[in-house]
């Protein structure tokens, strides 16, 4: 029999569908001692939570956060509201000794997340920060390859992620336009995510050159079921001031020697969820793109010099990460499922109570690094990620 632990999840919208749909899989398809149990989910709208709680299958619903985070028989918290509460729900949660799986960006400042992460420190709580595209199986053998040293000296990386969810100016002002609630624009949503991939493929950034634009300067009023990625349907004649970038746009020195950039934007037009990334090493390169998820592109230098180009390796053998837990090769999967493996490694961590990567104070090194972006872009001028304080 496995051991049951009682999931709270705080929040719902796109990324609480993912999440219910991975805790609901996590022990079919991987070897976890653990079942989760859906047991409640917070929203602080009664009549939308409990529409989401039953199409999902949550046990109950509560308005409360606080009262859920404290309840005696919850034992992980689910963090995927909007950023800015991320801070007092992992902060609470870890006070009241829960282990925490919460969404990225970490928070909306360097200062929250440290406050995160000396609290989670302090209560010995297992902490998870979902940059869940690290656990595409593609992604994860790259990461392989590179240790291996299949790609030699890295000189250059690229991060570009791309979308164009919010391009109608009519789209309307939700959450994702406010500093105080996002923390940013695409640079904390998107490049966030990236840096988190150039961290854990090549290294640390050391120094950033950034610039930052915004197209809208004012968006109508959201209605209320405006969320990501829908404009909900109401229209509102009156507008309010979009507060953060609209695109970013970065070099960036690592500490490794490499030179980089990243580029991240709202405004890519046909570009849906467009998170790639290239990297050129001295013994060949390696090439990735979110939208044709199961591929990576290898070019190996060792190759005969009429023979060499770019060839696709299909991520899904029984022997790539995570690949092999699902079905034979040759047959792909998709998005939802980087949760379920963010999930697994997860509940494997809370059963040895072990970290996981990335955490809280992987958070705070790529939150301090877009701080640093946001600073430069401000002052137009390169800035030391160490002058984020
Ligand atoms: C919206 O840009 C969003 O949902 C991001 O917040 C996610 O992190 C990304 O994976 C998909 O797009």
């Amino acid at each position: 029999m496995k051991k049951k632990l009682n999931i709270a999840l705080m929040g719902s919208g796109f990324m609480g569908k993912a999440h219910s749909y991975a805790w609901t899989l996590v022990n079919k398809f991987f070897d976890v001692d653990y079942e989760p149990v859906l047991k409640v989910n917070f929203g602080t709208d009664e009549e939308l939570t409990r529409e989401f709680a039953e199409k999902w299958g949550w046990e109950e619903i509560s308005t409360n956060w606080e009262e859920v985070i404290n309840r005696d028989d919850i034992d992980i918290v689910d963090i995927v509201t909007p950023t800015y509460i991320h801070k007092d729900m992992a902060v609470a949660a870890a006070k009241a000794g829960k282990h925490i799986f919460c969404e990225k960006p970490c928070a909306v400042t360097y200062d929250q997340t440290r406050e995160m992460a000396e609290a989670a420190d302090k209560a010995g709580v297992v902490n998870y920060l979902n940059h869940n595209y690290r656990r595409v199986p593609a992604v994860a053998f790259a990461k392989q390859m590179i240790e291996e040293g299949k790609l030699g000296t890295i000189y250059h990386w690229r991060g570009v992620y791309l979308q164009d969810w919010v391009m109608d100016p009519n789209f309307p002002l939700t959450w994702h336009f406010k500093k105080d609630l996002a923390g940013g624009g695409p640079l904390f949503d998107l490049s966030s995510h990236a840096i988190d991939l150039a961290r854990y493929l090549i290294g640390e950034v050391k120094a950033v050159t950034a610039v930052n634009k915004t197209f809208i300067e004012e968006r109508p009023l959201p209605g209320q079921r405006a969320a990501t990625f829908s404009a909900g349907g109401e229209v509102n004649s009156e507008k309010g001031k979009v507060e953060v970038e609209d695109a970013s746009f970065m070099i960036a020195e690592f500490e490794n020697g490499a030179l980089g950039s990243f580029e991240s934007s709202r405004f890519a037009a046909g570009r849906k969820n467009y998170n790639t990334f290239e990297v050129y090493g001295s013994k060949g390169a390696l090439t990735f793109n979110f939208e044709r998820m199961n591929e990576l592109q290898y070019l190996n230098l060792d190759d005969p010099a009429d023979e060499q180009g770019y060839k696709t390796i299909l991520v899904t053998n029984m022997t790539h990460p995570y690949a092999g837990a699902w079905w034979a090769a040759g047959h792909v999967i998709g998005y939802e499922n980087t949760f379920v493996h963010a999930m697994a490694d997860f509940l494997k961590a809370v059963e040895k109570n072990e970290t996981i990567e990335p955490n809280f104070h992987d958070g705070e090194k790529i939150i301090r690094t877009l701080e640093a972006a946001a600073l430069s872009s401000e002052e137009k001028r390169r800035v030391e990620v160490s002058e984020i304080k």
